[in-house]
C-alpha cells in the first residue's frame, strides 16, 4: 500500500453566481429564483473553507471557473454576431437561455468527475470519468471545459486516466461522485466503491427527476477497472428524490469506514448495509451511522443539508470531523442530533459549522463543492502545483475577487453585455494564479 492523501478539489466560485431558478427537483434552486446574488462573498466564502482545511493540515486543490457565458449554447440556440449582439438578442428571446449560458455551475464540483484512486482500479493508475450532467441544460455545458481543466491538472497519462463523459443520452444520465462513495481503512488501501442511482436506462417516473441511472454508474466502474467484489450498486429512494434529494449526497456521507446516511436514503436500507458489510469483507470493518426519521425528518436533512458535510480525518483527532453547513445549526432537530452525536462514542466525533450560504441557496453545501481525488505522493508530484493550495495563495485569489467580482447580481443583469467582459477579465486573473494559463 502507498502512503496517499485525500485532496479536496474545491470549486473556485465563478464571477456570475447567480439564482437562475435552474434546476427542477432542487428546491433551494427553485425557493430563491430570480433572487440578487453576491457572487464576491459567495467565491470569499468558498475560499474560507478551503482555508479551514489548510489550517487542519489537509491538501487543499481547487478547480477553476469556466469560461461565461458559453457562448457555443448560444450560437446552438441561433444567435449570431459580436458577442455583444448575441448577448443583447438572447437576453429579449430567451432570458432562461442566457442564465443556463452563465450559469456558474461548475462550482459544484462534486458534480465534476467520478473518481477512483489508483488503489482501487485495474491498472493502478488513478481514474477520473467526467460527469455528462445531462439532465439539466445548464448542467450539460460543462463537461467539455471541465475534461480540459482536468487534462491540464491530472498531467500524463503515466499516472492518470482522464475519460470523457459517456454520450449525452438519458440512459447515460451520470453526475459524478455526489453518487459515489468510497469506504477504506486507509485512503491509500484498496477500499470499496458505492455507486447510487435513481433509476435504470430506459425507465422513466412521475416526480422529481433522476438524474443518475445504473447504465451510467456500471459504465464508469468498468472502464475504471474495478474488482467486481468491491463495487456494489445501490438504487437511491424514490421517496429521497422527490422530497428533493437531488443527488445522494444530499442524504449521504462516507469517509475511510464510516457511512454516514439518512435511514430514507437508499431504495433497501437493511439490503444497503447486508451489501457494504459483504463488500468490506477482508478490508475492514464497515462502521455504519444511521440517521432515523424519528431523530432527524428527512424534510428537515434536506433543508438543513445535515449529510451534505465533509467528513473528514483531521490529523491530530482520533476521530472524524463533520465539517457541516451552518444552516444545520438553525435547524432544531438536525442541532440536537450534532450535540448527541458527538456526546456519543462512535467514529464522528466533532462537528464544525461552515458559512457557505451563497452556495446553499443554490442547493450546494460543502460536499457538493468539493471533488475528493486520493492520490499517492507521485500522484500529487505529477499534479499541476499552482492548483494546491497554502494560505498565501488563497490571499492572493481573494484579492482577486475582491477587486474583479461584483457583490450584486440579479439575472437581469446578464443582459448587460459589459458583464461578459468582466467575467472573462477576472477568470483570466484568477488563471494566472492557478498558473494554468492555458485554459483562458
Ligand atoms: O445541480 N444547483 C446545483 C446544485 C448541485 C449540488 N451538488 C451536489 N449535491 N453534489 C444542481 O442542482 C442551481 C443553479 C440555478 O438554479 O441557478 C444548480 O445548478
Amino acid at each position: 500500500m502507498s502512503l496517499a492523501a485525500e485532496v479536496n478539489f474545491d470549486g473556485l466560485i465563478g464571477p456570475s453566481h447567480n439564482y437562475g431558478g435552474l434546476s427542477d427537483g432542487n428546491l433551494a434552486s427553485a425557493t430563491n429564483a430570480g433572487d440578487v446574488s453576491n457572487p464576491r462573498e459567495a467565491a470569499l466564502q468558498g475560499l474560507e473553507k478551503m482555508r479551514l482545511l489548510v489550517r487542519a493540515g489537509l491538501v487543499q486543490g481547487v478547480l477553476p471557473p469556466l469560461p461565461r457565458p458559453n457562448f457555443d449554447l448560444l450560437v446552438s440556440a441561433g444567435f449570431g454576431g459580436s458577442d455583444a449582439q448575441i448577448i443583447e438578442a438572447a437576453a429579449q428571446a430567451s432570458p432562461r437561455l442566457l442564465k443556463a449560458a452563465y450559469s456558474a455551475s461548475n462550482m459544484w464540483t462534486a458534480n465534476a468527475a467520478t473518481v477512483s484512486p489508483s488503489a482501487d482500479t485495474g491498472d493502478g493508475r488513478l481514474h477520473l470519468t467526467v460527469a455528462n450532467l445531462s439532465t439539466m441544460l445548464h448542467r450539460s455545458l460543462e463537461h467539455p471545459d471541465t475534461t480540459a481543466a482536468l487534462i491540464s491538472i491530472f498531467t500524463g497519462d503515466e499516472h492518470f486516466a482522464v475519460h470523457p463523459a459517456l454520450p449525452m443520452h438519458a440512459d447515460f444520465s451520470d453526475e459524478g461522485a455526489a453518487n459515489h462513495v468510497r469506504l477504506c481503512a486507509e485512503h491509500g488501501a484498496t477500499g470499496i466503491e458505492l455507486f447510487v442511482y435513481g433509476r435504470d436506462a430506459g425507465e422513466s417516473a412521475a416526480g422529481f427527476p433522476a438524474r443518475q441511472t445504473r447504465l451510467a454508474a456500471e459504465a464508469v466502474a468498468r472502464s475504471h477497472g474495478l474488482d467486481a467484489a468491491h463495487t456494489v450498486f445501490l438504487r437511491q429512494s424514490k421517496r429521497a428524490i422527490d422530497a428533493g434529494a437531488f443527488h445522494n449526497d444530499v442524504v449521504c456521507v462516507g469517509a475511510l469506514e464510516t457511512l454516514f446516511f439518512h435511514e430514507a436514503a437508499f431504495e433497501d436500507a437493511p439490503a444497503t448495509l447486508e451489501a457494504l458489510r459483504r463488500a468490506s469483507e477482508g478490508l475492514f470493518a464497515f462502521k455504519p451511522v444511521m440517521v432515523s426519521e424519528a431523530d432527524v425528518p428527512l424534510g428537515d436533512a434536506i433543508r438543513s443539508y445535515l449529510f451534505n458535510s465533509q467528513l473528514l480525518q483531521f490529523p491530530d483527532e482520533d476521530r472524524l470531523v463533520l465539517l457541516a453547513p451552518s444552516e444545520v445549526q438553525d435547524t432544531e432537530s438536525t442541532r440536537r442530533y450534532c450535540e448527541a452525536l458527538t456526546a456519543g462514542n462512535g467514529p464522528i466525533g466533532r462537528v464544525e459549522f461552515v458559512d457557505v450560504r451563497q452556495s446553499m441557496r443554490n442547493g450546494g453545501g460543502p460536499a457538493c463543492l468539493r471533488l475528493r481525488v486520493v492520490m499517492t505522493e507521485d500522484e500529487l508530484e505529477a499534479c499541476r502545483p499552482g492548483v494546491l493550495m497554502d494560505e498565501e495563495r488563497i490571499d492572493e485569489l481573494q484579492a482577486v475577487i475582491r477587486r474583479t467580482y461584483r457583490d450584486r447580481l440579479s439575472p437581469s443583469d446578464l443582459a448587460d453585455p459589459a458583464f461578459a467582459d468582466e467575467c472573462r477579465m477576472a477568470r483570466e486573473e484568477l488563471l494566472r494564479v492557478l498558473e494554468l494559463e492555458e485554459l483562458a
